[in-house]
């Protein structure tokens, strides 16, 4: 007995699809890795059985990263938790020869080869938001603590605005930002202005940071307070916690008595610490652990 033709479809390509991923903090993966490739799709079967459909390539990536398709010129920012976006279509499986089955050719030897997948070209752009934010007025010791707590090494100096631009470290699992210090009339573009302050819109906690060289603690946190509530109201409602710095600088009895008389001036706890005081670095740490939900 002669078999007429019964070859089944080719598979359909799988897709590169890129995912956001929580606990996915920066874009190690692909320091070494720079092409994703989606499997191809099976080749049609026998008794007319479509061939299998490639698997997927998954890119986990942070969240808020953008992906920037370099040939189309087009932008997506991964905003989403586990929600597939996909970068590059599978091509569609080729239609086997039992499709070409004709009225005058039942034994046809001719079947469709599959379209090709997309490839393009990406630019991933990593947009980490900070989980905490140091704020104060400028030459505060901002930096200084950055360095001590987390794995930034930022250029620090005993001037104001030696920070230009927002700095980024991390910690543990947490990132923290530094910003520019602010000053009176900041949010009217006075200093480096407030522009910068975007980059802690999204922070959990503000820590703020007030330099124990103050002999008038409570202006200086006013001045700031008044600045960001004028340049974005969201920024004064978020969680505040106070860090006198350099308390170094103080005798142990009179970091006390300062420390007291912050806190009963503001009503809000404070916390004591200093870059070369070991046991303050880690109390700190330990706050921003207690206190920082990732
Ligand atoms: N004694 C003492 N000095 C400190 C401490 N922390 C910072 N400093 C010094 O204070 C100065 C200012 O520190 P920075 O960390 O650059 O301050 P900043 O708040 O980042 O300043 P801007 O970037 O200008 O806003 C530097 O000379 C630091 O060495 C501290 O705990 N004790
Ligand atoms: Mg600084």
């Amino acid at each position: 007995m002669k078999a007429g033709p019964c070859g089944g479809d080719g598979g359909d390509g799988g897709t590169v699809i890129v995912r956001g991923k929580k606990e996915v903090k920066n874009l190690n993966t692909f320091a070494t890795k720079k092409a994703f490739v989606a499997e191809d799709g099976g080749q049609g079967e026998n008794f007319n059985k479509t061939g299998h459909r490639g698997a997927d390539s998954i890119l986990y990536v942070p969240l808020n990263t953008e992906v920037v398709n370099t040939m189309l010129k087009t932008k997506i920012v991964i905003t989403e938790v586990d929600h597939d976006y996909i970068l590059c279509k599978g091509g569609k499986g080729g239609r086997g020869n039992d499709k070409f089955k004709s009225a005058t050719n039942q034994t046809p030897k001719h079947a469709e080869p599959g379209t090709p997948g997309e490839s393009f070209h990406f630019k991933i752009i990593l947009k980490l938001i900070a989980d905490a934010g140091f704020i104060g007025l400028p030459n505060a010791g901002k930096s200084s603590l950055l360095n001590e707590i987390t794995n930034a090494r930022v250029a620090t100096a005993p001037y104001p605005f030696t920070t230009l631009e927002p700095n980024l470290g991390a910690f543990e699992h947490f990132v923290i930002a530094d910003v520019p210090g602010l000053i009176e009339g900041a949010s009217k573009g006075k200093g480096l202005g407030s522009r910068f302050l975007k980059h802690i819109e999204k922070v959990k906690v503000l820590y703020h940071c007030i330099s124990a060289e103050s002999d008038t603690p409570e202006n200086e946190y006013n001045t700031v307070r008044t600045e960001l509530s004028n340049s974005n109201p969201i920024l004064i409602e978020k969680k505040e916690l106070i860090l006198l710095t350099k308390i170094d600088l103080l005798e142990p009895e009179a970091r006390k008595k300062r420390i007291k008389a912050l806190e009963k001036k503001l009503g809000l706890p404070v916390l004591g610490v200093s870059i070369h005081d070991l046991d303050s670095i880690e109390a700190l740490k330990k706050n921003i652990r207690d206190n920082v939900e990732v």
